[in-house]
């Protein structure tokens, strides 16, 4: 029997890849918190080796700026003790012969002052969403979001833009933008969220614009085949939903086209949750985007091969089950049992639940 694609090598724009396996971005609430978001702890090191067979590993979302922060204890990518904190990560991940990249994050109006060190949440509009924030004073109800002017919104990319050449100095070999569930890049995009009037509202050229600039800025400052982002065009998720998907990210996916980004990476339907979700034609995305396609959202082992085997992706990311099986790959090749997750020790602090899951 010839081995199945998903296991062979690729590449994603300029990023040589060992498999078509992809660890997805995964929030784990573990960074230094008192020392100012660092990563980098001998157990963070230690997450992500143990999970470097992965073809490629997207890092856990990284704030660009302290107000781009939503939850407690997750790192950042704006200092320069931040970008030495990510160093023995990058390095030992590459050690492992694996690749890695940093996915880039503001969470706009999904925050709270008790986690941005007293900074107001920003957002397109101000438009309060239901949603909670956890601070270190429990569950709060977050903001009325402050609607940024539009010299806060080129700051905001420079932010991105500062945040991907962090990146690289760091040892990351590309970046992801994070433009899904209901952040920053994902509130300008759809109309839930963005009731300007300006050039950045409006019109769907309008409400992409930010994403847009955000992207060229990325492209500018470390080349396209380094920059991807993460779109989830039907996800209810933070309390966002456009009027009209299809439209919205079919004019994005074609303005990313011609760019020439390494990656779009698609939650398709509800993220973590149902996949049939209608409003949006993921199989047409595919063929007018010539960048790789990285699918996501409840994937299992034949899914995976069938999918990469049949052209419909070209790669597939796996979250909940790189959280319980380090050796993700090896497993799937092997066809062996999966270990569980346990939710309960998603985003809690230490080891357990993060570091202590068995291999094989
Ligand atoms: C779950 C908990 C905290 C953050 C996302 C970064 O939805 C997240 C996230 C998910 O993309």
């Amino acid at each position: 029997m010839t081995t199945p694609q998903l296991f062979q090598p690729t590449r994603i724009g300029d990023i040589e890849v060992a498999n078509r396996i992809v660890m997805a971005p995964l929030t784990r609430c573990r960074a230094d918190e008192a020392q100012g978001d660092l990563p980098g702890s001998t157990m963070n090191v230690d997450y992500y080796r143990q999970r470097s067979t992965a073809g490629l590993i997207i890092s856990e979302g990284t704030q660009v700026s302290p107000v781009g922060k939503g939850y407690m204890a997750t790192p950042g990518i704006y200092s320069d003790a931040q970008v030495e904190g990510w160093k023995p990560i990058t390095q030992a991940v590459h050690d492992a012969g694996s690749k890695i990249i940093a996915q880039i994050w503001h969470v706009g109006r999904i925050t709270h002052p008790d986690l941005t060190g007293g900074a107001h949440p920003v957002a397109p509009s101000a438009i309060q969403p239901k949603v909670v924030a956890y601070t270190h004073n429990g569950k709060v109800d977050v903001p009325v979001p402050h609607a940024l002017s539009t010299a806060e919104i080129k700051d905001v990319v420079q932010q991105f833009r500062q945040a991907a050449a962090n990146a690289l100095r760091a040892g990351f070999d590309g970046v992801e933008i994070h433009g899904a569930n209901g952040y920053l890049v994902d509130q300008f995009i759809r109309d839930g969220a963005n009731q300007r009037s300006d050039e950045y509202g409006g019109s769907i050229e309008n409400r992409c614009r930010f994403a847009l600039e955000v992207v060229d800025a990325c492209i500018a400052e470390i080349g396209a085949g380094r920059v991807g982002i993460r779109l989830s065009p039907l996800t209810p998720f933070n309390d966002l939903a456009d009027s009209h998907p299809q439209a919205v990210f079919g004019y994005l996916v074609e303005a990313l086209n011609q760019r020439g980004i390494a990656f779009i990476h698609f939650i398709e339907g509800a993220t973590g949750g149902p996949r049939d979700v209608p409003g949006f034609d993921y199989a047409w995305a595919r063929q007018a985007f010539k960048g790789c396609y990285i699918a996501n959202n409840g994937y299992n082992r034949q899914m995976a091969i069938d999918a990469v085997e049949t052209g419909k992706v070209d790669a597939v990311a796996f979250g909940r089950l790189f959280i319980a099986n380090p050796d993700l790959v090896e497993r799937l090749k092997r066809d062996a049992a999966l270990n569980e997750a346990n939710p309960s020790t998603f985003y809690t602090p230490g080891p357990v639940g993060y570091t202590d899951y068995p291999a094989l």
